[in-house]
């Protein structure tokens, strides 16, 4: 890989909450396409436009703007086909995770053997008929592995096979989540887990299971919601008892170091939740985690910048940090 894209995607029909949809402007206003660009070319292809009008449609009582959710994603999916990606690295900023099913299924077309990492404090993993909510930022996983249709999202034709779905985080699921997840077999690893195993053996034993050769790309699809909520604020969903900051960067980069982490979603930062200081924190971590991640997928096996000292204070220093 030779140069970095970013992708905005201002996507907020998978839950109720329009301020995800800034997300990729604050992280811009954050010098985020400076910051990649000290790490390799980078080029900046803007905020995804939806290219159409949609008006609530109540009558479906399993998925809240359906409409919209299934002529999103299909939006996105076809915007990342499109894209020539042979030498570049997709970074995905959100948006709520709805839009995963987008990225997910266009990745696929040019990584058909992609392992998907979803590091999330839930499990997005619901049918519609499963939700208790009827978001659809919770299902995008249940499209993913063809659990489910539905006529809004006719456009699918791929799907992810179980064995190559890793969850990193995950601590608040839903029963019928935890009954598709144990049903089908999906790789699982809680913050507990995380915590007695260790980050690093826990994502290289995962990714030998669901890839014994080594050779698949990988695609990390981050909801910051993973993080504690100590240590992030503004986000929807926050859940307590999450993995730590060291845990996650250790992750980020035992994925980098594989040399096969292709594509990245970064979703679900609400720059409309929680105070002034609280947003600025939240979205100093986020582009942290993107910067560290991306320039050790660049610099894999070379030495890596540290982190700046207002990170450090809170992380134990590794090989990957
Ligand atoms: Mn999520």
């Amino acid at each position: 890989m030779k140069n970095i894209k970013v992708l905005g995607i201002p996507f907020d029909f998978g839950q109720d909450r329009i301020g995800v949809r800034l997300a990729p402007h604050v992280l811009r206003e954050g010098k985020l396409i400076a910051r990649l660009k000290d790490i390799a070319k980078t080029e900046d292809l803007g905020d995804l436009i939806f290219p159409f009008k949609v008006v609530e449609n109540k009558q479906d009582k399993y998925i809240k703007h359906s409409l919209g959710a299934g002529l999103g994603t299909k939006t996105i999916n076809d915007r990342i086909e499109e894209e020539d990606l042979s030498d570049s690295f997709l970074l995905n900023v959100g948006g709520d995770h709805g839009l995963a099913l987008g990225t997910v299924h266009g990745l696929l077309s040019h990584h058909p053997e992609a392992v998907v990492v979803w590091a999330d404090a839930h499990g997005d993993i619901n049918t519609p008929e499963t939700s208790p909510s009827g978001n659809f930022h919770g299902m995008p996983l249940a499209f993913l592995l063809g659990l489910t249709q539905h006529p809004h999202f006719g456009w699918i034709r791929r799907k992810i096979l179980p064995q190559k779905l890793i969850f990193f985080g995950p601590r608040d699921l839903d029963q019928g989540e935890k009954d598709i997840i144990l049903k089908h077999n999906i790789q699982y690893f809680s913050s507990e887990d995380i915590n007695r195993l260790g980050a690093k053996e826990v994502i290289e034993m995962a990714l030998h299971k669901a890839d014994p050769f080594g050779t698949c790309p990988i695609h990390l699809s981050f909801d910051v919601d993973v993080f504690d909520q100590m240590d992030i604020d503004s986000t929807g969903t926050k859940v307590p008892h999450g993995p730590k900051l060291e845990e996650l960067f250790l992750m980020g980069g035992v994925l980098a170091e594989t040399g096969r982490l292709k594509s990245m979603d970064l979703v679900e930062l609400n720059p409309q939740i929680g105070d002034a200081a609280s947003v600025e924190s939240s979205i100093a971590l986020v582009l942290e985690f993107i910067e560290t991640t991306l320039r050790q997928v660049f610099h894999a096996g070379k030495e890596i910048k540290p982190m700046p000292a207002m990170f450090e204070a809170r992380t134990t220093s590794g090989r990957y940090l």
